[in-house]
């Protein structure tokens, strides 16, 4: 097994306690896995803000949207017998699971990439309508064709799916509703049409034969998705046996569309592996690393919200051809920074 990536010595970038909550009565539980993207000469984050009421000894409270919008609180006693708290991620109360926290999506920005801060003027995202209310989460940003596609994890009482919104200034937002249905996320789509056709990575799960596997798709419109392939399955016995997620977008380069990856275990502990897919034939995998390219070794990754995860869903390709700096949710509380360099993915791949 062998780390690659280059962690900022700044990290972590971004604490909860960084950034002011969105309303009165709620704090900042997790602030994770930012899309990344350029605008207007600056790096961008759309980071995902997590929130939920200050806990108190005796009840476990988590806010929840309603389909109109309006944030309401949900507070159960912490001996009722009906709930199960034993993941910090999901509460289950009479049989249902809600999230201990509510996500939205802020948008930050930065000169030099590493210190950001939340500029004037642009409005926080929302989940929005009866497939958002138990928030938005973990969005990748793709820029096609002088647009921005946003591909988010949605999330209700009706299940985990893919929503799309689209912008080109990011102060007016179309929004396409949700493309990819439960229960599927992790959806990223390649920043180039390939044969004219736009194509995207996802990761449906299923609940009996099959698994938590990540899948190709293409479509004309970006909205549309059809002719999908399976193309990453978990591998029993390794560091990727339970789960695979697509990252951002590919990077193209001279030996195909990579891709950087999250993979977990059984204890759910995350890591971030790569493959490599035909430039023409996207769904054609030409390599795929056996062992992890990052693996949960610092403190901030280790300890916090949720310990030993590493999980990335933004990053910028260098101008070097090289460089690859990926930005990435520690322990689902921080946002943190790292380098990879593409030779050296490549040299891991055998390619
Ligand atoms: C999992 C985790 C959480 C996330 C939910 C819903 O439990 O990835 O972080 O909030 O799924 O997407």
């Amino acid at each position: 097994m062998r780390d690659i990536a280059r962690r900022f010595p700044q990290n972590p970038l971004l604490s909860p306690a960084d950034l002011p909550a969105s309303g009165e009565g709620l704090h900042i539980a997790c602030l994770l896995n930012p899309g990344v993207f350029k605008y207007d000469n600056k790096v961008w984050l759309l980071v995902r803000v997590a929130e939920r009421p200050e806990q108190s000894e005796v009840h476990v409270s988590f806010p929840i949207l309603t389909a109109t919008g309006e944030t309401q609180i949900m507070e159960i006693a912490l001996n009722d017998a009906d709930l199960i708290t034993t993941d910090a991620r999901v509460v289950r109360y009479k049989g249902i699971d809600y999230l201990t926290t509510l996500s939205h999506l802020r948008l930050l920005c930065s000169d030099d990439g590493i210190k950001f801060y939340e500029p004037e003027g642009y409005h926080k995202l929302f989940g929005a309508g009866p497939l958002q209310t138990f928030g938005i989460e973990d969005c990748r940003v793709s820029f096609i064709e002088d647009k921005y596609y946003l591909t988010f994890t949605a999330v209700s009482d009706s299940g985990v799916g893919v929503g799309l919104r689209t912008t080109t200034d990011w102060k007016n937002f179309e929004s396409n509703g949700m493309i990819l249905p439960p229960h599927n996320k992790d959806c990223a789509i390649f920043e180039e049409k390939i044969n004219g056709m736009f194509y995207a990575l996802h990761r449906p799960s299923s609940v009996d034969i099959g698994g938590n596997y990540i899948w190709i798709a293409q479509s004309p419109d970006a909205i549309h998705w059809g002719n999908h392939k399976c193309i990453i399955k978990t591998r029993s016995n390794s560091w990727d046996s339970a789960r695979v997620g697509a990252g951002a977008a590919p990077i193209k380069t001279e030996k195909g569309w990579l891709e950087i990856y999250h993979g977990a275990n059984l204890e759910n502990h995350y890591c971030l592996g790569a493959f490599l897919l035909d430039l023409n034939e996207p769904s054609r995998v030409i390599a795929r690393t056996d062992a992890p390219i990052m693996i949960p070794t610092e403190t901030y990754e280790l300890s916090g919200f949720f310990g030993h995860v590493i999980f990335t869903n933004g990053h910028l390709p260098g101008d070097d051809g090289d460089t690859i700096t990926i930005y990435y949710g520690a322990a689902d509380e921080f946002v943190c920074g790292a380098h990879f360099s593409i030779k050296e993915i490549f040299t891991a791949l055998g390619v």
